[in-house]
């Protein structure tokens, strides 16, 4: 291991007196902080197999080196990631970039870095060599009969392969749409898609979940065939109980209100889980809270005000996931920061005096309502973050101590300059 615990201790060793006296005075200000740090600790996110190389763009790919390239080096990679925050203790798969050529072994390194496999992600928009038919025109959604099927066919092999991880929910994310006007029938694409989800659902053992995801636009510019939040509630309602909505921040329109989607969906019981980036204009796919954190902070106000009132535990009943790329960052570093960033909002989020809201909203004391939601946004909670991770055995400072302990010149030496995560 690259870090170890005595490198983490001696860091902390360092730090500790000053966070102390940061947490004290917190303590003294706020209600409730051994509760927020005990969800704080439960709280992880799973880390995509594909964000632990530099994503690029269509116009460049600048790799910043020691990339991992292959899975049991992305598995290593998120193993150094939770060692520092403990909170990245699960993976998402990606198939055919993530194939577990020996799923035992790969098992056992997880389970020996105290990681869990989330959702399987499977891919129909990209053709892969050697596949029969293309994806040109679509997956799911496509003309032919025989893409169709084989689109199907591949996103049961990706829950075979999840199976064998032990993972638990399949996340189906579409390309499908039209570019021009005329180039599809919506209601033949619409039923086409939705027959062939019915299919893979089939499929699904009956403790999975299956996760369907939306994105307004990109790759096709003109329609997209699960295009929106309406779309996708309609996909996973006529699926069945096992179908749910996954929301990604960054796959809406210009300031659509995102916190009301998620409030909606989880009242009707349909939101399974989450992608979180950040963006400025469209999938900008960039570290999590950089652009807009009272966004996120807003999202998981109404996060844990409707998990809490359907009785759903936070850590376990939705998927939490990062999906992003980076292009100028490290990517291990942009990593820490997205966590860190996520559990900060969630933790703000903890802090809102829910009753006191509901009495402003009920009193319709809109200047008060605004007031307590800016109250909990504007305390600096990150003594809290810090301490439950230093609780579960983390770094006070994860990034700190990333640079410190020189991660990246190590995994450059042991890998090379020039590596590329497969599928990047
Ligand atoms: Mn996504």
């Amino acid at each position: 291991m690259i870090i170890s615990q005595s490198q983490i201790d001696a860091h902390n060793e360092k730090g500790l007196a000053a966070h102390r006296k940061r947490l004290e005075f917190l303590t003294s200000e706020i209600e409730g902080v051994e509760d927020i740090i005990n969800k704080l600790i439960d709280f992880q996110i799973a880390i995509p197999s594909w964000a632990l190389g530099s994503g690029g763009t269509r116009f460049g790919r600048f790799s910043g080196g020691g990339e991992p390239s292959c899975l049991e080096e992305k598995l290593e990679d998120i193993g150094l990631l939770h060692r520092l925050n403990r909170s990245s203790g699960a993976i998402s798969l990606h198939i055919p970039w993530d194939i577990p050529r020996d799923p035992q072994a790969i098992k056992n390194l997880a389970a020996d870095l105290g990681l869990r496999f989330d959702a399987m992600n499977s891919n129909t928009f990209q053709d892969q060599e050697g596949q029969a038919l293309s994806y040109k025109f679509g997956s799911m959604q496509h003309v032919d009969k025989a893409v169709r099927r084989q689109a199907i066919e591949h996103n049961i092999e990706v829950i075979n392969y999840g199976i064998e991880l032990g993972s638990k929910s399949l996340t189906v994310w579409l390309a499908d749409g039209s570019c021009f006007p005329g180039q599809l029938n919506f209601r033949r694409a619409f039923n086409n898609t939705l027959e062939c989800l019915q299919e893979v659902y089939k499929a699904l053992p009956d403790d999975w979940k299956m996760f369907v995801e939306y994105k307004a636009y990109e790759p096709n510019f003109y329609s997209t065939t699960v295009g929106d939040w309406g779309q996708s509630f309609l996909y996973a309602s006529k699926l069945g109980d096992k179908a749910y909505t996954l929301v990604d921040l960054g796959h809406h329109l210009p300031n659509a209100n995102i916190e009301q989607i998620v409030a909606l969906l989880l009242s009707e019981g349909k939101l399974g889980g989450f992608h979180f980036n950040d963006s400025k204009y469209g999938d900008d796919d960039l570290t999590v809270g950089s652009i807009k954190p009272y966004q996120l902070f807003l999202i998981f106000n109404e996060l844990v005000e409707g998990m809490d009132a359907r009785g759903m535990n936070h850590a376990t009943d939705l998927g939490w996931m990062i999906d992003a790329s980076h292009n100028v960052k490290d990517p291990l570093e942009d990593l820490l920061q997205s966590v860190e960033a996520i559990k900060l909002a969630y933790a703000q989020a903890l802090l809102v005096d829910t009753k006191a809201l509901n009495e402003a909203q009920m009193s319709n004391d809109v200047a008060a309502a605004q007031e307590i939601l800016q109250h909990a946004f504007r305390t600096d909670l990150r003594p809290l973050v810090a301490e439950a991770r230093l609780r579960a055995g983390g770094a006070l400072q994860p990034l700190q101590l990333f640079r410190d302990a020189k991660v990246r010149q190590q995994l450059i030496g042991k890998r090379g300059e020039k590596t590329v995560a497969t599928g990047l």
